[in-house]
């Protein structure tokens, strides 16, 4: 029967798995904290007080509705899709992901590797530390999870027998809402810096800009191109100097490509914008900004070769056109700077923010960099259909101020 843990009940449950105390070296004093992270889940690390070889598990159980904003009710289901997801990653791209000691379809949580050794690359970014793998790894991961899982691989009887196990109605309407509807009107859930308030009316009275926002929607809504992870932000990506890997697929289903690889790159824009406050020596800044724009660019680039390489010697012959290759290319890259713009807008006139801006407290500081992210997002959204290469979003970036102070 399902209950939420806590973290005596969380020590007793390990200790109710043979598997799971091994794992932990049969310790006889396991200890157990709460992690207290993300926007939705139960999150403990369960671990042996006097392991010598300090070894532990996370157990992320999901709640009937999300730890921090718990008005948002949200299926327990979500802890077998992300355990699903986990297990395609894993065969496409192994060691990208964390491994899943234990799914428990009962309490809706898996026992899964703790990433201890790996720093979030969010709070990575902030501190300006150079991951020399990184974009690599990204381009790799994005390429091949899409490509397996998408029409160009699959048969149709495939693909449409495996859609509708990762039919997650209410996570895509939390999307839906919070990346491509609240941001762009005025609503309740929203907050933003108040010295931005003229930047910020002038995004919602712009109907051209929110008709291109509801294009994407529709896209995200209708188009089931590939399974997604859709919340692929610097957040769900933990990483050290040789190893990166990808957490969190909880918000997955059948949805366009575009949207998982512009969260990456509008993260890492967004890490851009947010340099203005936190490399405060101006050679740091610039050299670390340099770092992240050559980083973008070979995310794509290391995508965009390996799309092509799987899609020409694994694709399934449905296809039988070069010409169709270029086209969808660049669509995708099209896709990608409009949804990466929405993810930038989102985390700064919506709901939930993100600690690159959000940790900046001086008003005037957060303010300016917050300004230069919407410029940069919306150099994305306005010019993505004249866009033909990634060096076309680069320049949106490198070309972008921030319009505060307003003069
Ligand atoms: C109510 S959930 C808010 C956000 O947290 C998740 O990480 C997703 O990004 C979601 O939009
Ligand atoms: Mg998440």
């Amino acid at each position: 029967m399902y209950f939420p843990l806590d973290e005596r009940t969380a020590v007793d449950y390990v200790r109710s798995f043979p598997d799971l105390t091994e794992i932990l070296g049969n310790s006889d004093d396991l200890e157990c904290v709460d992690l207290a992270e993300g926007n939705i889940n139960l999150i403990f690390r369960v671990y042996g007080e006097s392991d010598p070889s300090n070894r532990s598990v996370l157990i992320k159980q999901a709640l009937p509705h999300s730890r921090r904003y718990p008005e948002f009710k949200i299926p327990l289901d979500r802890a077998r899709i992300e355990y699903e997801l986990l297990q395609l990653e894993a065969r496409y791209c192994p060691g990208m992901v964390p491994r899943v000691y234990r799914h428990d379809p009962e309490m809706h949580l898996n026992v899964m590797e703790d990433l201890n050794r790996h720093l979030v690359l969010r709070y990575g970014l902030m501190k300006q530390i150079r991951y020399p793998f990184l974009a690599k790894h990204m381009g790799t991961f994005l390429a091949r999870t899409l490509f397996y899982t998408s029409d160009l691989y699959l048969s149709s009887p495939e693909k449409k027998a495996l859609v509708p196990r990762f039919i997650n109605p209410v996570l895509c309407k939390i999307s839906e809402d919070l990346v491509f509807t609240e941001p762009f009107i005025g609503h309740p859930n929203n907050r933003w810096t108040r010295l931005l308030d003229p930047q910020v009316i002038a995004i919602r009275n712009n109907d051209q800009l929110r008709s291109r926002v509801l294009v994407l929607k529709l896209e995200f809504m209708c188009n089931a191109q590939a399974l997604i992870h859709s919340d692929l932000h610097t957040g769900s990506i933990m990483v050290n100097e040789g190893e990166t890997k990808v957490i969190d697929p909880e918000f997955a289903y059948f949805g366009p490509m575009g949207y998982d690889i512009g969260a990456v790159l509008g993260n890492l824009a967004l890490s851009y914008a947010s340099q203005e406050y936190h490399a405060r020596d101006p050679q740091v800044r610039s050299g670390y900004r340099q770092w992240l724009l050559e980083t973008i660019r070979e995310v794509w680039t290391t995508f965009e070769s390996e799309f092509r390489r799987v899609w020409e010697i694994e694709g399934n012959n449905q296809w039988p056109s070069a010409a169709l290759r270029d086209k969808y290319l660049i669509r995708l890259l099209q896709d990608t700077a409009g949804f990466g713009a929405c993810k930038m807008m989102r985390r700064i006139l919506g709901l939930a923010h993100v600690p690159d801006l959000d940790s900046i407290e001086d008003d005037h500081a957060r303010a300016t960099a917050e300004s230069l992210a919407l410029n940069i997002a919306l150099a994305w959204l306005m010019d993505r259909h004249e866009m033909g290469s990634v060096d076309d979003l680069i320049s949106a970036i490198s070309g972008s101020k921030p319009s505060y102070p307003f003069v």
